[in-house]
């Protein structure tokens, strides 16, 4: 616990000094002026004083100066400062507090006045140190939670398995995009993507490779995407899901064909897969300009589903487009 005495008399600051260390408080420093104690504040002591002696008559800068400066600087506007003043100087008290003094004693000092003083100004100090520690303290837990949530936040849009976008994530995507295409009159497709024979993938070669091989398709869906609106989620077990904006069907038909002909280029071995014996994907594309037909985000979905089907019956590793509709 430091103590601070400012005094450019030597007599009253080895008084002081005297009565502090018979109290018990050993960390004392002495300044012979104003400056000479901002000087040591701004250097080493802003952590090393918890209070201030201020003589309020001195030649240069006086108390009250010194003072204010201080309550002014941030990092020293926490150490109280109590005014030491000779009885003459009464009347200066009120511009004491008003240049933010804790308290004053009088010269000469009555020791126990003093002490009874310091030690009260001690304690609000110690208690207002606790009180900002726990304040930061909270700050610092409120920061962690607010980044602890984020995370869970983004964990509940992400599929843990291949660490793309989750079908929930898909929903709320589509179901803005579906309003951003109604508002600009753009178009939006859909391609439903189904890993070919993959129940056989995983009898044949395991439920841990099954896996890998998902999440090395997702990779690879992923990576054929190349515009940033463009979006892909695991929609279900071994399916996938696309969004493209501003994509028509001859552009989404391109890109279903890019990601078919990406999956098959991995080759990864599939001898479940007897026609080509690799994994394989099979593509339904659905593309519409939202809000010119009949047509609603839920039937877009339905379609892309039942063009994909139309892939896996025509011999699966295709793309297939949804029927033209009367009004396309
Ligand atoms: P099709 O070409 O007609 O799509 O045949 P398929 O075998 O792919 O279709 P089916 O729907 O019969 O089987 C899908 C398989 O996908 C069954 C299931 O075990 C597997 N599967 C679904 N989710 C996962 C998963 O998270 N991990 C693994 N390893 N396999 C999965
Ligand atoms: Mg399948
Ligand atoms: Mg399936």
């Amino acid at each position: 616990m430091g103590i601070l005495i400012v005094d450019d008399s030597a007599d009253a600051r080895l008084l002081i000094e005297f009565f502090l260390k018979k109290a018990g408080y050993g960390d004392i420093v002495l300044a012979k002026s104003a400056y000479k104690a901002i000087e040591y504040l701004d250097t080493d002591g802003a952590e090393e004083i918890d209070l201030i002696l201020m003589d309020i008559m001195m030649p240069d800068m006086d108390g009250i100066e010194a003072c204010r400066r201080i309550r002014k600087n941030t990092r020293l506007q926490d150490i109280p400062v109590i005014m030491v003043t000779a009885k003459a100087e009464e009347i200066d008290l009120k511009s004491a507090f008003d240049a933010g003094a804790a308290d004053y004693v009088t010269k000469p000092i009555k020791k126990i006045e003093f002490l009874t003083r310091i030690r009260s100004v001690l304690k609000l100090k110690h208690e207002t140190d606790k009180r900002k520690a726990r304040e930061c303290e909270l700050l610092e837990l409120t920061q962690k939670l607010d980044r602890a949530n984020q995370r869970l936040e983004y964990l509940s849009y992400m599929d843990e398995l291949t660490d793309i976008a989750n079908r929930r994530y898909f929903k709320e995507h589509f179901d803005q995009e579906w309003k951003r295409a109604v508002r600009h009159s753009r178009h939006l497709s859909l391609i439903m993507i189904d890993i070919d024979l993959f129940k056989n993938y995983n009898d044949t070669y395991g439920h841990k490779e099954g896996d890998a091989c998902l999440r090395t398709v997702a990779t690879a869906l992923k990576h054929t995407l190349k515009r940033s609106g463009d979006f892909v989620a695991r929609y279900g077990g071994e399916e996938f899901i696309a969004v493209l904006p501003d994509t028509d069907i001859t552009g989404a038909t391109v890109m279903a064909d890019l990601m078919r002909s990406g999956v098959s280029s991995l080759e990864i071995e599939h001898d479940g897969n007897p026609a080509v014996g690799k994994v394989t994907i099979s593509l339904g594309v659905a593309s519409t300009v939202p809000g010119s037909d009949k047509i609603t985000s839920e039937t877009l979905v339905i379609e892309a589903d039942r063009a994909m089907y139309m892939a896996k019956e025509g011999g699966r590793n295709r793309v297939e487009v949804q029927r033209q509709k009367a009004n396309a």
